[in-house]
């Protein structure tokens, strides 16, 4: 074992994890127990909450991972290996991920590419043009406002000044265009060639805040089959906040992070993806992050209320849920909610090439009208 190995397995031995190490161990000479280690390290991120799982175990994680990928691999299993090699890169800590990644690459080189799941003349199918609006209905009182402040490639000064210090909302035109991303991911059957194989978290249901909503892992593939055919609304498939880029650095290399967000103290905090069908809904609620929300397929309805307004917006008291709005927009309840009814908000239809600047704490309620591709950009400022 290596270093950072065996001073893992030292960090895992002071959390009690001696049966782990012992494992790991062995597994030099019977790389069959990578297994058991793995699913010895498993149990021990699903044992409370998942804030509380201390980094040893997430690293000793990803390391059984690493080990029994190559056992799987050395069996001929490309297609678990991979599966294994995602589940340490989505649960387990950044010490071994360098590792997880080459261990992925190496094996899609080595591994045919993903068959195709539908017709080869579907996955070609262009995922959206920004003119494809789709039939969804769109809350009570949608787009009879002024409309959005729009800025066209706004200087890091005028952002500043203009935006992020007063802390306004406004749609940055003219940022994008040199991102590969912007031709590349039109064509779902890019998604399928580089990453059909890879195993990603959907959440699956209307929202978050509906009943029945879960989360799933499933292959990219299929994922991507969800897309083509969403089903009804409860079983809507919706890649949503999700680090992909972390996960799949090929599809990182498709992506810029826009200058803007070295304002401030200019710690970018995570860059998540937002890939869905048409309808997909992100109830209304609000983050502690700057973010600019940057549409690179399709067209997204957004509504914005002040921070001012919360109280008004009757947050839920879960502390789970309390930047979360318990009225619900697309069915507003304005007898239990009255103060909700009349109170001032900015939207717009938020189109390929746009990006949508979302100060902190402003609330933010998200429809997609066509399949669609977001990518958020979150950072810090004290
Ligand atoms: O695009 C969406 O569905 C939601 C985006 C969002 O909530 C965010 O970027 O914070």
């Amino acid at each position: 074992m290596d270093a950072l190995e065996e001073s893992v397995l030292a960090s895992v031995w002071r959390q009690g994890g001696f049966a782990f190490c012992q494992l790991m161990r062995k597994c030099r000479s019977d790389p069959s127990m990578a297994e058991e280690a793995h699913d010895l390290a498993w149990e021990q991120l699903h044992l409370g909450d998942w804030h509380q799982v201390d980094c040893a175990w997430r690293d000793g994680y990803a390391l059984a991972c690493v080990y029994w990928a190559e056992e799987l691999r050395r069996k001929g299993d490309h297609a678990e290996a991979t599966r294994v090699l995602d589940m340490g890169l989505m649960m387990g800590g950044l010490a071994f991920r360098p590792r997880l990644n080459a261990a992925i690459s190496s094996l899609s080189q080595a591994s045919e590419p993903p068959s195709a799941v539908r017709g080869d003349d579907q996955l070609t199918v262009q995922v959206a043009s920004s003119t494809s609006f789709c039939p969804f209905v769109l809350p009570p009182g949608s787009l009879q406002g002024p409309p959005m402040r729009t800025m066209a490639f706004p200087s890091i000064q005028k952002f500043l000044q203009e935006l992020f210090a007063p802390g306004v909302p406004a749609i940055l035109t003219d940022t994008m265009a040199h991102w590969p991303a912007m031709e590349k991911w039109k064509d779902l059957s890019y998604f399928h060639k580089i990453a059909g194989n890879r195993t990603v978290p959907v959440e699956v249901g209307e929202t978050y805040l509906a009943e029945g909503w879960k989360q799933e892992l499933m292959t990219m593939s299929r994922f991507l089959d969800r897309i083509h055919d969403p089903g009804d609304s409860t079983s809507r498939a919706y890649l949503a906040q999700h680090p992909l880029f972390d996960q799949i650095p090929e599809l990182q290399r498709d992506i810029v992070t826009p200058d803007y967000c070295a304002c401030g103290d200019g710690e970018l905090h995570s860059i998540n993806a937002w890939f869905g069908p048409s309808g997909t809904v992100t109830p209304l609620h609000h983050d502690p992050h700057h973010n600019l929300l940057a549409q690179v397929v399709g067209t997204k309805y957004v509504r914005l209320y002040s921070p001012e307004l919360s109280d008004s917006l009757h947050p839920f008291s879960d502390p789970m849920l309390q930047n979360s709005s318990q009225l619900d927009l697309d069915k507003p309840d304005y007898e239990r909610f009255p103060l909700a009814e009349k109170l001032a908000f900015v939207d717009c239809v938020l189109g390929e090439g746009q990006m949508l600047y979302i100060p902190p704490k402003w609330w933010h309620y998200v429809k997609s009208l066509s399949p669609s591709f977001s990518v958020s950009f979150w950072w810090r400022s004290s």
